[in-house]
């Protein structure tokens, strides 16, 4: 179906617009009414196509949530509202002593994947004036990434909760999360099942008791993920964060020589190295297979997780010396593990679902990252091709149609074609509006 663009880009916009929040927007009208680390930065890119100012407002709230040690946190919280959101700031209990800023900034403990630096790139080429204290910020954010979640030097993010990941309940880390044993169930209440049109959409009691859980072991080490006990359960070097981490530190380097910071320019050229350098040996499945596959690496197991998941297929993003043709290579994706039965309602050929669906074990179409379609990362995967090649079109259009006939929805099931989670997710609406200006 052709795309009508001027209706689509005015629907975007008005989500994005009823979702606004003075300076910053919530990912959804109810279900997430504070700032996310990487919602935000996907939502400046989307404003850039109607509000440069709001875009570069955006992207400064969200980087003030900045903590001493460089860690951008995966939540800023809006102090002004209570009870809406479960875990708030105040079971958090990230204060001044914990996150090295002013009281008056409410905070999680942990981080989300790094595409901050990307989002900077889109507003400086667009005109959006930033400033050397916002280069000096990234460049602490991937410094941190680099020394306290890379301390082994391997090249790779680790991240320490499923939450960091950004792909919550992903089979991706259900070994790690379900392999240790949880002496006491935690007391909480869960408030975002009562959020959603169908509840059965989002994640299940077991794994909150286990979100919960982690996050109660750090706050016991104050977050300092260097401080952590050697039993600690959950720690995975993260295919896609670190891919996002390659992309988005190569566009800081021409950054850093333009403000004339050498000393800062050669660590970044180093954390690029020290990413690309070991990249198949971190995160490359079989080095034998005929189709190279990329996969995390669980460092308390010493194992490769391996499943066929979207986040592999953001290597694209990193340009690995095992990768020739990254196009080639999705297509092939999708004709393989990824290829939906012939069954499924939707023409979704050439979109990646989280969850591949041969993993037929896990593969649950509806359920959040356990199989359903995510707009951000089919817009990911675009920034990773060449915009011109058949593949990247392609996702690009089966993305817009489908958000056209079924809404601005958090995530797509891939086989009934059906809109899931919340609906007017900002996000979405932002990359729509970023593929449509850039066609
Ligand atoms: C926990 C806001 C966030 C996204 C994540 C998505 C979901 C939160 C939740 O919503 O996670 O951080 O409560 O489920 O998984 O990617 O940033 O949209």
């Amino acid at each position: 179906m052709p795309i009508s663009s001027e209706a689509l880009r005015a629907k975007a916009r008005s989500v994005l617009e009823a979702n606004r929040v003075g300076s910053w927007t919530k990912p959804a009208p109810h279900l997430y009414p504070h700032l996310w680390s990487w919602d935000s930065a996907f939502i400046a890119i989307g404003l850039l196509s109607f509000d440069p100012e709001a875009a570069r407002r955006e992207y400064q709230t969200l980087m003030q949530g900045q903590w001493s040690n460089g860690m951008v946190p995966h939540i800023r919280f809006d102090t002004s509202i209570e009870g809406e959101y479960f875990p708030d700031h105040n079971f958090w209990g990230c204060d001044a002593r914990v996150t090295g800023i002013s009281n008056s900034i409410r905070t999680s403990g942990i981080l989300q994947p790094p595409v901050h630096a990307l989002a900077a790139t889109r507003l400086r080429r667009a005109g959006v004036d930033l400033e050397a204290e916002d280069f000096d910020r990234l460049f602490a954010w991937h410094h941190y990434l680099m020394q306290v979640r890379d301390s082994e030097s391997m090249g790779g993010i680790t991240i320490v909760h499923p939450w960091e990941s950004g792909m919550d309940n992903s089979p991706r880390w259900d070994r790690a999360l379900f392999g240790y044993e949880l002496k006491e169930k935690p007391e909480y209440k869960r408030v975002d099942r009562e959020r959603v049109e169908h509840p059965e959409d989002r994640p299940g009691d077991d794994e909150y008791d286990r979100y919960v859980d982690l996050v109660l072991r750090l706050k016991s080490v104050d977050y300092r993920v260097d401080r952590l006990p050697t039993d600690y359960p959950f720690q995975i070097k993260d295919v896609a964060m670190s891919a996002m981490f390659a992309a988005a530190n190569r566009e800081l380097i021409p950054w850093a020589k333009e403000l004339g910071k050498n000393s800062e320019r050669r660590a970044l050229e180093g954390y690029q190295l020290r990413v690309l350098d070991q990249w198949d040996k971190t995160f490359l499945s079989k080095p034998e297979a005929a189709r190279p596959w990329y996969v995390d690496r669980d460092m308390v197991r010493g194992q490769g997780v391996e499943l066929f998941s979207c986040a592999g297929a953001l290597a694209v993003l990193t340009d690995p010396a095992s990768l020739e043709a990254p196009e080639a290579w999705i297509e092939d994706l999708c004709r393989g593990p990824f290829a939906f039965s012939d069954a499924a309602k939707r023409p979704l050929r050439r979109l990646v679902a989280s969850t591949a669906p041969q993993e037929r074990e896990v593969f649950r179409p509806n359920l959040y990252w356990r199989g359903p379609v995510w707009i951000n990362i089919q817009w990911l995967l675009t920034q990773g091709l060449d915009p011109e090649s058949p593949i990247a079109k392609q996702i690009r259009q089966s993305s817009l149609e489908l958000v056209q006939d079924v809404g601005f929805y958090e995530y797509f099931d891939p086989v009934q074609g059906t809109g899931h989670g919340t609906d007017g997710f900002s996000w979405t609406a932002a990359l729509v509006l970023d593929w449509l200006e850039a066609a």
